[in-house]
């Protein structure tokens, strides 16, 4: 494991994205998928191309309800997140130190089969800009995509980063704001080496990409976020628009 975050820079893109492969162990894995798996079946909301669960709950205009995430979404995860420290210089401070909870309290869970994926999309405003992504399963790339003037996207991505299953990927800064991602619906992800990849020399089995190709499977991703605003029951109703 790095020392800092700053270790497991991706130096390539713009600042900032951090990879670290082997961030959760295989045993953490499958009680991680063991859990999704035996989820109460309404937490899956079905999409066309890739299905989800929203732990706590979704948000609603922007506004999150205010409840813990369960025990199983904050250990080994969340807490392992914290200890990483941003740099050596000052090892107190971690990603989510200068978010407004000091830590994630909002995870999405998406399940793609091979051949599904996600439109690029920014995230938003909802959030303190950084993500932090496990994902379990399947390796796949995530497709990063510069913005024209206009707010448009450039047609192709610039850059690719590979996800191994049990790594975390971590994106924040302009990466966050300035930049689409997201994820081609295909079964292969090819022509991959050194030159298109961003984060080549941190992958964990490096030996499997070789070859320039890697079959998907079914991959599945927590994606760790902190909602900025968050209601208390007592203002429900606020949320919802009522007084
Ligand atoms: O599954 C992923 O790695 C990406 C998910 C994503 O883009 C999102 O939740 O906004």
């Amino acid at each position: 494991m790095p020392a800092s975050l700053q270790e497991a820079r991706i130096k390539s893109l713009p600042s900032s994205a951090f990879y670290i492969a082997d961030f959760i162990t295989p045993e953490e894995e499958d009680v991680l998928l063991n859990k999704i798996k035996t989820a109460p079946k309404p937490r899956w909301k079905i999409l066309t191309h890739r299905r989800l669960q929203t732990w706590p709950s979704d948000l609603t205009k922007n506004t999150l309800l205010h409840s813990p995430l369960p025990t199983w979404l904050v250990e080994p995860i969340i807490t392992r997140l914290l200890a990483y420290p941003l740099s050596t210089d000052n090892p107190q401070n971690h990603i989510f130190t200068k978010s407004s909870h000091g830590a994630p309290n909002h995870v999405l869970i998406n399940e793609y089969q091979p051949g599904q994926g996600i439109m690029p999309h920014k995230d938003g405003a909802a959030y303190f800009p950084a993500v932090c992504t496990v994902s379990l399963g399947s390796t796949l790339a995530l497709d990063i995509y510069a913005t024209n003037e206009d707010g448009t996207r450039e047609a192709e991505p610039r850059w690719k980063i590979l996800q191994e299953p049990r790594s975390l990927l971590i994106t924040t800064d302009d990466l966050y704001t300035d930049y689409m991602h997201g994820i081609a619906e295909i079964s292969e992800d090819l022509s991959l080496s050194r030159d298109t990849v961003a984060n080549w020399d941190l992958l964990g089995s490096l030996e499997s990409f070789t070859g320039g190709i890697s079959q998907r499977s079914l991959r599945t991703s927590l994606t760790y976020r902190d909602v900025i605003k968050v209601s208390k029951l007592g203002n429900k109703f606020a949320m919802f628009g009522k007084s």
